[in-house]
């Protein structure tokens, strides 16, 4: 099923004449309207009007968070406030949040892109829709809120926390599709194993994931405990929250990403240069539909890369590969550049190992040391040393195989590393700054 069928499949050269024209009318606004834009546009040398086609994308400088922190709060708004109904924030780990502002016209697209994104991973008018995101600055839970309405579904307004309840209300409603965090849905399938209560059997069909970094080899963690299909969502709330690019059932192979509102474009994180289709680099978006706050050229530090293929969906936005982690997560561990999603799919596969991890970076003279702290399940646990033993060491040499640099394990009690309701904390880095 495709919600909005004419847009959803229009014809690759369409798509670029669409996103040309509406490059050009932004480039226009948002040179009249902030004058942040307006600089950019100075420096670099051009005015809007000289951009004639998507190949002049590139002439636009970068937009960076710095320049949203610079701009605090409303610096890049560029609609008055009397034309903003709402206003979203992300926590951001240091300093002031980044704050983004949404006319009427940008919730009703925020609205028909969550629309477009609930029907491509399976759901429909009839489903129950368990929206466990949070509510409020967060974009999660209000995004999802509002596209699960939008398709005819009822939507049970969960938010995050009270774990217990969420599954009392589960077994109770009935709901159909979950919509959290992927830690969060195993912790919902911990949670319920402990209260008795077999997650497998309640009507839960579809998980619909995203938030935070995961690998495919959680996705088969959680579709094998929770029961369901899980279905990648990607966002951010710097463009738009939940809902800038979705998997589609039919394929569960990278995010479509919906062009008629954005262009993405993949650069080298290091030189800015811009990478052919299909090598992996940091995503840049550009809005080309936003009123509030249009965002060109943004830097969004996720790292992925694009995937050109036509699908088997019949949807022609082209797809993201799943994000493998941000820039700014990557750590570099004596020289070698370490993500955390390399670590968690060696861990995946290692018999006896849970999902839950953290990686511990700290700095003992001028030597960066890597401590990997996960759990095993009960019955490796209480198993004899020898075998937590050996256990450890294939671990280390896993780790070691595949990134060249050696770590220490230490095997932990089930249920001892941190749950989190929204996004999973995976790194704890001591090093001075
Ligand atoms: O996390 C929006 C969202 C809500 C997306 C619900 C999906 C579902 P922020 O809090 O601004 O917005 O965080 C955005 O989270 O730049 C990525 O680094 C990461 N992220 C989001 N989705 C995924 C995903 C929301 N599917 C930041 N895979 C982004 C990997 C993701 N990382």
């Amino acid at each position: 099923m495709i919600w909005n069928e004419e847009f959803e499949t229009l014809p690759r050269e369409a798509i670029a004449s669409l996103q040309a024209k509406r490059l050009q009318q932004t480039a226009e606004r948002v040179y009249a309207t902030v004058p942040f834009y307006q600089k950019q546009f100075d420096k670099a040398g051009f005015k809007p009007d000289q951009i004639k086609s998507l190949d002049d994308l590139k002439r636009i400088p970068f937009t960076l968070k710095q320049d949203m922190r610079d701009n605090y709060p409303y610096g890049l708004f560029a609609k008055p406030l009397d034309e903003i109904v709402r206003i979203h924030a992300s926590s951001g780990t240091t300093g002031k949040p980044t704050v983004v502002g949404y006319t009427r016209r940008d919730i009703d697209n925020w609205t028909e892109m969550m629309a477009r994104s609930f029907v491509a991973a399976g759901a429909s008018r009839g489903d129950i829709i368990h929206n466990a995101y949070g509510y409020g600055l967060f974009t999660g839970g209000l995004g999802a809120h509002y596209g699960a309405e939008a398709i005819g579904a009822s939507v049970i307004p969960m938010s995050g926390g009270n774990s217990k309840k969420q599954l009392m209300i589960m077994q109770d409603f009935g709901s159909t599709v979950l919509t959290c965090t992927p830690s969060y849905s195993l912790y919902l399938a911990e949670i319920a194993a402990e209260e008795g209560i077999d997650i497998r059997k309640l009507k839960l069909r579809v998980g619909i994931l995203g938030a935070e970094p995961w690998t495919e080899k959680l996705r088969d963690e959680i579709q094998e405990k929770v029961g369901i299909k899980a279905i990648d969502i990607y966002g951010l709330s710097e463009i738009l929250g939940p809902g800038v690019g979705i998997e589609c059932i039919e394929a569960q192979n990278g995010l479509h990403i919906w062009e008629d509102h954005f262009i993405p474009e993949i650069i080298d994180p290091n030189t800015g240069d811009i990478l052919p289709d299909g090598e992996q680099g940091e995503l840049v978006i550009s809005t080309i539909t936003k009123e509030g706050i249009p965002m060109l050229r943004y830097r969004t530090r996720d790292i992925t890369r694009i995937i050109a293929e036509p699908c088997i969906c019949g949807r022609t936005h082209r797809r993201l590969a799943r994000m493998c982690g941000r820039t700014d997560d990557m750590l570099i561990i004596r020289g070698v550049n370490v993500f955390p999603s390399q670590i968690e799919s060696v861990l995946m596969d290692i018999e006896g190992v849970e999902p839950h991890y953290v990686l511990i970076v700290n700095r003992d003279g001028n030597l960066d040391t890597l401590e990997v702290q996960v759990e095993v399940n009960e019955q490796t646990f209480s198993d004899e040393v020898k075998v937590l033993q050996s256990l450890s060491r294939t671990i280390e040499k896993e780790i070691k195989d595949l990134l060249g640099i050696s770590c220490r394990i230490r095997l932990v009690e089930p249920k001892t590393i941190a749950r989190s309701e929204g996004k999973a904390q995976r790194v704890i880095d001591n090093r001075p700054k």
